[in-house]
């Protein structure tokens, strides 16, 4: 038998559905940073044009909201997690990441699936720069894991000796997460 498409429980739908508490940060890119702080051994502040400079890479990827929704073959570009992690340069004592936001969401992931190939800062989706309302100018992408844990407008990353949940965690979220074995909540 051929694996299944999408994980139990879910269905595709033409293109992403806007999920979000409601508030879209829009920030100029000249007014942009992204702060990188915590058990590091080079914290780093980047304006736009910093960032826009790092290597950059493409993955194809699916999308799995919580909600029982899932977009197929999403083509994002932007620059790894692990690019930006060889920069900084986490202590021994780092765990996890903390990301917030530009309008105070925010979620965490073990460094241990954030340094994954397909983990990403994503600033195009399908060939254009990601619309605001997704996200733009810049968000992270986890295609492992439920897209609650993919924050957009990722303003700051803070690694972390002790894992912290984060928004959603808190409110009965699954912290891990898996769309594979409908790891949808912690209860
Ligand atoms: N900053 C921020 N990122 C977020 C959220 C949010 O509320 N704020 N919602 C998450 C949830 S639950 C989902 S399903 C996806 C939705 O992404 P989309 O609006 O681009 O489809 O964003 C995730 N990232
Ligand atoms: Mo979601």
């Amino acid at each position: 038998m051929a694996a299944p498409l999408v994980p139990p429980g879910q269905r595709v739908v033409p293109t992403l559905r806007r999920l979000d508490l409601g508030v879209v940060p829009r920030v100029p890119l000249e007014k942009w940073d992204l702060r990188v702080t915590g058990e590091v051994e080079s914290p780093a502040q980047w304006s736009w044009a910093e960032f826009a400079a790092l290597p950059r890479v493409k993955i194809s990827a699916d999308f799995h909201c919580v909600t029982g929704w899932s977009r197929l073959g999403n083509a994002w570009e932007g620059v790894a997690f692990r690019e930006v992690a060889e920069r900084v340069r986490p202590k021994p004592t780092a765990v996890s990441a903390m990301l917030h936001t530009g309008e105070g969401y925010t979620t965490s992931l073990p460094l241990s699936v954030l340094l994954d190939d397909d983990v990403l800062f994503a600033t195009h989706l399908d060939g254009a720069p990601i619309p605001v309302e997704h996200g733009g100018p810049m968000r992270l992408i986890v295609p492992k894991r439920y897209a609650w844990k993919s924050a957009k407008w990722v303003r700051q990353v803070d690694f972390l000796a002790r894992h912290e949940p984060g928004y959603w965690e808190v409110r009965g979220y699954s912290d891990t997460a898996d769309p594979w074995t409908e790891d949808r909540y912690s209860l």
